[in-house]
This record gives C-alpha cells, structure tokens and sequence, in this order.
C-alpha cells in the first residue's frame, strides 16, 4: 500500500491556543495603550509570531518602531504567552483529536505536525500527544510561515510521503493557502466562508470523526 500522512496544524486543530495568544497579545497592546479585540484575531491564525505582532501595531496605529523593539515586543507576548500556557495539560485536546488520531493509526496514515508555532513540540508534550507523532514540524523548523508552504512540505519530506499523498487539517486561511499552493489536500476546520479552498470543511473537530478522507 502507497505510503499517505495526515499533517496536523496545531492551534486551533489539536488544541484552542488560540485564545492564549490572543489574550498575551491583548495584554501587550493594553500596555502599548490600545484596545486590540476579536474583531481582530481571525488575522493571527497560522501566522508567525513577527507577522502577528505586525498586525497588531497595525491595530494600534504604532508606526516606526526599530526592529530590536519590535523584537522585544515580541519577546514580551512569547513571555505572556508561555506564562498562560505554564498550566496546560490533556484537557485542552480539542473534542475527538485523541479519537481520529487513533483512526488514522489503525488507517495506517503516518502522523505529522505542521505548525508555525515554535512552542509546537512543547504543547504536544505537555498536553500527552507528542508520541502520537511520526514528525514534528514546528515554528523552529522552518523559516517561511504560511501561506508559504515550507511547514507541510518538511514534514513530507522527512516522511518520504509525495505532496499529493498528504491531507492538511487546518483552522486558518493562511495554512489552507500553505497545502493548497504545495498539492496537498486539505480539510479545513471552522468556517467553509473562511476556509473555502479546502477539500473538505468541518464545522469543528467533532466532524473529522465522521468524514471520508479524500485519499
Ligand atoms: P509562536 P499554528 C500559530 O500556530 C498560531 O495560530 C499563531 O497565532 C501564532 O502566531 C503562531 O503559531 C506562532 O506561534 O509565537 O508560539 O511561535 O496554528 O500554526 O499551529
Ligand atoms: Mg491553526
């Protein structure tokens, strides 16, 4: 049988990070002296931490800042961040993540992470599911973010999995841009507005569960 993988984004498809960098974001702006809301938080998903704090001072109005503040800057959210994260354990695995995972398994798909976060490795060790993967690519692995597509294509890569023989779950428009741009298929977790170049979109993860895989 032909070798296929299933490459996992990480926050917002194996666990709701998501609402962590937005609070350690909200935080840092309250500080710069502005309001950053939801309105704005769609924006941050699947993007690297230096384009998340670029919109963020796009939010602000915060212009000519030198790269080593902005650095700092966004040195001060990682901190927030990895401080509201301290705590994390197997309670945050979004519903039937464990579930499909081991379908896959029995499936015989080979297991990979595709996310820009370079905490990736960390929160899947701290939440119980780091054994559960063939491959980890994180944010440490690579240097283009998505909708570059650099984070799917190492994973396959290591793997020696083709392209066309590999499925992305994503909740972000920019990693659905990421595996579409690379031939991969994707399954898009969220919105079908948002998420509308996926193969297939659930409205959350409960509905992998009862999906046909489009290979
Ligand atoms: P870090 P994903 C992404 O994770 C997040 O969705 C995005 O909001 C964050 O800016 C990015 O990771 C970088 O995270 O600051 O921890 O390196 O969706 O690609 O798993
Ligand atoms: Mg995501």
């Amino acid at each position: 049988m032909n070798k296929k993988a299933v490459i996992f984004d990480l926050d917002g498809v194996v666990v709701n990070t998501a609402k962590y960098h937005y609070l350690a974001w909200k935080k840092l702006a309250a500080e710069l002296g502005f309001v950053f809301d939801e309105s704005h938080n769609e924006k941050l998903k699947g993007v690297s931490r230096m384009e998340s704090l670029r919109i963020v001072l796009d939010a602000g109005e915060i212009k000519g800042l030198s790269d080593e503040e902005k650095q700092s800057l966004a040195d001060r959210k990682n901190s927030y961040y990895l401080d509201m994260i301290s705590t994390l354990d197997e309670s945050e695995i979004l519903p039937g993540i464990t579930e499909f995972i081991c379908k896959l398994k029995d499936e015989r798909y080979k297991i990979a992470l595709g996310s820009a976060s370079k905490s990736g490795r960390m929160i899947l060790e701290k939440v119980g599911l780091a054994q559960q993967f063939d491959i980890i690519v994180d944010g440490n692995r690579v240097e283009q973010a998505k909708p570059n597509p650099q984070v799917f294509t190492v994973g396959a890569d290591l793997l020696g999995i083709p392209y066309g023989s590999c499925i992305v779950i994503e909740d972000a428009a920019a990693g659905v841009e990421a595996a579409v741009a690379c031939g991969m298929k994707c399954i898009g977790v969220g919105s079908a507005d948002i998420l509308c170049r996926a193969n297939i979109v659930v409205a959350d993860t409960r509905g992998l569960l009862g999906i046909q895989m489009p290979i």
